[in-house]
């Protein structure tokens, strides 16, 4: 049998986190054969740490074959004890009347911390995914105190926006989800973002031939995917929650598997025209041990005044927080 490998959730109590953990603990994240060892962490407030026992219970009560033990923190330093994967999926929500940048900074001090304890904590391969927003920066903040792992094992989620353009193409075009192809997601995960759509191919043809309607694309899918969070609170009343977990499994998923190209927010060293050293969404193949950049797409002139927007704003926050960064 395989060796447990253990998965650190963070916000494990909230929206996102219940819709996750039965999945990691059912097998869908790393495979069906490899048992899991959940570590959870919540803040150390009565009502979320109430609310994660009642989690916890609920995991018991599926008895899951692969789950082999639940354990539950309020303190970082000891949840990201020898984990694998590290699931930074607490934040700190944007308050009425909050202003971009102190959300920027209230969430660079969890992201300080977090990135400090899994750094001095952590499994030697431990591999990081930020879902907590703004997560680019909060990832690029927590891997600033890297001095151990390498920088890059730290991702931020862009695979919700991913699935949504792929979604939106299939729909516009009559076909299969799966029909979808090359549709990868660049710079911030944010209305900023350029989902791609022209390297996106459609049942292997060009997604804007088989489409044929380049103002749409424009001027209705970059904005439908770029607004999706928005539109989903509106309808929803809540935010995205089952989605983002599932875009999560999916990000890990391909990350732990070799050949697999996907959108993940990576470390720039300049790719695509992005500001060296920030995480910047772009297309990567997973490799045995972690991924490689495809730097392969040429990108048009529309496509690169879309990156240059994305590339400013995550330049912005990058400025704000910048005496944080040490
Ligand atoms: P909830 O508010 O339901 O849950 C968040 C949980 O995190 C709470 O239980 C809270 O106590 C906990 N938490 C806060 N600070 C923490 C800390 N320092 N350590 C440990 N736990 C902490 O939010 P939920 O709907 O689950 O969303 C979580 C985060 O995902 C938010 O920041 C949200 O903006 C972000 N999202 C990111 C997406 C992406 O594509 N990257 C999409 C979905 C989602 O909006």
């Amino acid at each position: 049998t395989k060796t447990p490998v253990r998965v650190a959730v963070t916000g494990a109590a909230g929206n996102i986190g219940y819709a996750l953990l039965f999945r990691i603990a059912s097998g869908e994240m790393l495979g069906k054969d490899q048992p899991v060892i959940l570590q959870l962490i919540e803040i150390p407030a009565e009502g979320p740490q109430k609310a994660l026992k009642g989690v916890a219970m609920e995991l018991d009560d599926c008895a899951f074959p692969l789950l082999q033990d639940i354990q539950l923190f309020d303190d970082p330093a000891k949840g990201f004890k020898d984990a694998n994967w590290c699931l930074l999926v607490g934040s700190k929500p944007r308050g009425p009347g909050m202003e971009r940048a102190d959300l920027l900074k209230d969430n660079g001090k969890i992201f300080i911390a977090q990135g400090k304890a899994i750094d001095e904590n952590a499994a030697d391969d431990a591999r990081i995914a930020v879902v907590g927003n703004p997560c680019n920066t909060n990832c690029m903040i927590a891997a600033s105190q890297a001095r151990r792992l390498p920088k890059d094992r730290f991702t931020a989620m862009v695979r919700l926006d991913q699935n949504r353009a792929a979604a939106q193409l299939a729909k516009k075009a009559g076909v299969a989800v799966t029909d979808v192809s090359d549709i990868y997601i660049y710079g911030n995960h944010s209305p900023t973002m350029f989902a791609d759509f022209t390297h996106a191919k459609i049942g292997g043809k060009p997604a804007a031939e088989v489409i044929g309607d380049e103002a749409w694309l424009k001027n209705e899918f970059l904005p439908t995917v770029g607004k999706r969070g928005a539109a989903i609170i509106e309808a929803r009343g809540q935010s995205s929650a089952a989605s983002a977990a599932n875009a999560l499994i999916d990000h890990v998923r391909d990350l732990a598997t070799p050949g697999v190209v996907h959108a993940v927010a990576v470390p720039s060293t300049g790719q695509y025209g992005f500001a060296e050293g920030v995480w910047a969404g772009m297309p990567v193949r997973s490799t045995a041990s972690g991924y490689e950049i495809v730097t392969s797409y040429e990108m048009d002139d529309f496509a690169k005044s879309k990156i240059a927007i994305t590339n400013d704003e995550l330049v912005g926050e990058r400025d704000t927080v910048k005496e944080m960064l040490g």
